[in-house]
């Protein structure tokens, strides 16, 4: 008997439970213990058999941590080729999540049940993959083509009453009692003389297509799928299960797998799924450190930043109060709360009933003196350390002892935030980002004194609200804000040395950015660069006029961005849609001109390595001050905060992907024609492309 599947007897149905924690994850252990199982069963006295979970879930897919590694058999397809030809029915008993591999190895059973608060689904696609056990072809053949497409290409899951709806569920049981009722509908089954229904055997007719609708459907795809293949190759394998018997198409879905599977993009996006994990684990903390309980928190500002702060609060279900100084201002912040909200039922992305749920968990105060009780607060007000400290002086006068106290600044030093208070361990910061009840990041920032307990409560919190969590220590602009210095600098340097806005974001999102430095600025709106600039220049800094001399113009040409249609852009009125813009380019070189910079040609690859290699090198300073504890971290911190393509791995994943040596031998060279001033390579980078190693094998190295 194998150690991952039991099998029992219970009169004439034979019980197959997968027990392999956490995920029940499709370890080649498991699958030989499912294909012996199975082959022996054909023998015994069951009449069917029932394939569950113990655990929380069934079978959440393939075990992602083989891939890569050399393949061992049995394979999955040969597995659920075993269980398809089963003689015996075979029923798929589902809860919790039945995802990629779980839920092809359910579809090639006869019968599938799950209770209802089960979800199904196949995710390959967020690891850079298409299901690879006969997913395309067996999902096209019972919900049809289209809804086969939205549901791999989208990978998200869906509920055991939307599976039904769409023909991918036999049964939703009557209630969470799995084996109980998996036991029954089985027993139902043999008593109605049920047939074995293999999905292999239902036919599609292809003519039900209007013509051209797989190139259409990929030309629709393209600009979607922002340079990702794996969007592209399901429709191939999609295309195959309508126009290629199922052996063939089978064989289709297997090579593009494989195609797949050893393709960057993949590697880069697996790394991804583990970095995300390992994110949330802070490296010195034991694993049995106490939590605080958090049933109540409050949001200190109610600004578009602590609105969405508030909203991300309410929608995990955790009642929260807004608090701002005067009732006109609190009003103006509910508002924006509300009209958020408002445009989410408008979308069809929620219930009436469901937003006036969540604004009854959100309440409004204009005194300090109603936080007493609350047991986390976050502060969002302006970005000003004087009045960021003045909040924290009198959370420390109100608020109970035992409650966390946090900063949602983006670049202070919590240490000096933390140190007005008398109870600098119960202070950190928690960095979200804008718009905060969207974006998936949340940067933990930990001060020197901030405690143990305090900082695993806040990663639990972040889970708790969905968010993806990433540790930095303190530093001007933390992970994330301090990387980005050197690319924005970048590109508004290469502006003057001759490439347009176009080009420059044109390549930033050919590379995968979701938007280009420039088209950012004009986004976030370029006064914010500008009066942060000016409190610097106050407070008797002195700025190179390369680094910002033409955003600087541009705010006061009243050019602030999208919100006053003009920037480094042009922007419609209607569409949003940017337009380059004439009097931008000759006003680029105008200055230019005034810094005797030459202008020239420059080259893609050229304006590629001036953006990210100051990312590279500025993370590389990161990790080696300790501020990051892994390259991963970085990663999941550019990937989830600042939208770099998860089919490039962040940052650092990239760079090893790229080779330490390239990227070191860049700067160098950037150095020399550059100047050296923005281009002097990190001491970590440079030991590491000197000795031909990787971030990863140094990250790896400093585990051991
Ligand atoms: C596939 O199936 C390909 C097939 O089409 C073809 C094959 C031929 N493998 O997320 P959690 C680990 S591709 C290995 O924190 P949750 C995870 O790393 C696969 N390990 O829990 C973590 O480890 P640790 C398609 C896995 O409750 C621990 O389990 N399937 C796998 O928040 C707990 O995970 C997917 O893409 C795996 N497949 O969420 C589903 N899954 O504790 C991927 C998890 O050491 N999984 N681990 O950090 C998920 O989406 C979530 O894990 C799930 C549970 C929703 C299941």
């Amino acid at each position: 008997m194998s150690s991952v599947v039991r099998y029992e007897l219970i009169d004439n149905i034979g019980i197959i439970t997968i027990d392999n924690p956490p995920v029940n994850a499709l370890s080649q252990a498991l699958r030989q213990g499912l294909l012996d199982v199975v082959t022996a069963a054909q023998k015994d006295a069951s009449e069917a058999l029932v394939l569950l979970c113990a655990g929380r879930t069934f079978i959440a897919g393939a075990d992602i941590t083989e891939f890569g590694k050399p393949p061992q058999s049995p394979s999955l397809p040969e597995v659920l080729a075993v269980l398809e030809n089963s003689r015996k029915l075979i029923v798929a008993a589902m809860h919790g999540t039945a995802l990629g591999g779980g839920f092809e190895t359910a579809l090639a059973c006869h019968y599938r049940c799950a209770v209802p608060s089960a979800h199904v689904g196949l995710p390959e696609v967020k690891l850079g993959l298409l299901p690879g056990a006969g997913g395309t072809q067996r999902v096209t053949r019972l919900a049809g083509v289209k809804a086969a497409l939205e549901i791999i290409i989208n990978g998200n899951p869906l509920s055991a009453a939307e599976a039904a709806e769409l023909n991918l569920l036999d049964e939703v049981l009557p209630d969470e009692n799995l084996r109980e009722g998996a036991i029954a509908y089985a027993r139902d089954l043999v008593d109605s003389g049920a047939l074995l229904k293999r999905v292999r055997d239902i036919s599609i007719d292809p003519g039900a297509l209007e013509p051209g609708f797989f190139a259409n459907y990929r030309l629709r795809l393209a600009e979607r799928a922002r340079g990702q293949i794996a969007p592209d190759r399901i429709v191939t394998a999609v295309e195959a299960a309508v126009t290629l018997p199922m052996e063939h198409g089978l064989i289709r879905e297997r090579d593009l797998f494989l195609e797949l599977l050893h393709s960057p993009q993949s590697r880069a996006m697996r790394h991804i799924f583990f970095a995300e994990r390992e994110a949330a684990k802070i490296r010195d903390l034991p694993a049995d450190t106490p939590l605080r309980d958090i049933r109540h928190v409050a949001v200190v500002g109610g600004g578009t930043m602590g609105g969405g702060i508030a909203m991300c609060f309410a929608n995990a279900g955790i009642p929260v109060t807004l608090l701002e100084i005067s009732s006109e201002a609190l009003e103006r912040g509910l508002g924006i709360v509300r009209k958020n909200y408002a445009t989410s039922v408008q979308k069809g992305r929620m219930s009436e009933a469901e937003m006036q749920q969540r604004l009854q968990l959100i309440t409004g105060s204009a005194d300090y003196a109603d936080l007493a009780q609350v047991d986390l607060v976050i502060e969002a007000v302006f970005e000003n350390p004087d009045i960021k400290k003045d909040v924290f002086r009198r959370l420390d006068a109100v608020c109970k002892s035992g409650a966390i106290l946090a900063s949602n600044t983006s670049y202070q030093n919590i240490d000096e935030i933390a140190a007005v208070t008398s109870r600098p361990q119960d202070v950190l910061g928690m960095h979200f980002f804008s718009p905060a009840n969207v974006m998936k990041l949340l940067e933990v920032v930990r001060g020197e004194k901030t405690s143990h307990e305090v900082l695993a409560t806040a990663m639990q919190v972040g889970r708790r609200i969905g968010k993806i969590c990433a540790l930095s220590r303190v530093c001007y602009g933390f992970i994330g804000n301090r990387m980005l210095t050197g690319y924005a600098r970048q590109a508004h340097m290469l502006l003057l040395d001759g490439a347009t806005p176009a080009q420059v974001d044109g390549v930033a999102e050919d590379f995968g950015m979701a938007m280009g430095p420039l088209a950012v600025s004009d986004l976030a709106g370029l006064d914010i660069g500008y009066k942060a600039r000016q409190a610097r220049e106050a407070a008797g800094e002195v700025l190179d006029p390369a680094t910002h001399c033409v955003a600087s113009a541009l705010v006061e040409m009243g050019r602030l961005g999208q919100k006053a249609g003009a920037g480094y852009y042009r922007y419609d009125p209607q569409t949003r849609a940017r337009q380059s813009d004439p009097q931008v380019e000759a006003l680029i070189r105008e200055h230019a001109a005034r810094l005797g910079i030459p202008q020239r040609e420059i080259s893609r690859e050229e304006i590629l390595a001036r953006l990210f290699y100051p990312l590279i090198n500025e993370g590389a300073r990161i990790l080696e001050e300790g501020i990051a504890q892994r390259p991963g971290d970085i990663d999941i911190v550019y990937v989830y905060g600042y939208a770099f393509p998860a089919a490039k791995g962040g940052p650092m994943f990239h760079a090893d992907e790229i080779g330490l040596s390239t990227v070191y031998e860049g700067i160098l060279r950037f150095g020399l024609e550059l100047g050296e001033t923005y281009w002097q390579p990190a001491p970590l980078l440079a030991q590491l492309a000197r000795s031909g190693s990787s971030f990863a094998q140094w990250d790896a190295a400093r585990r051991d």
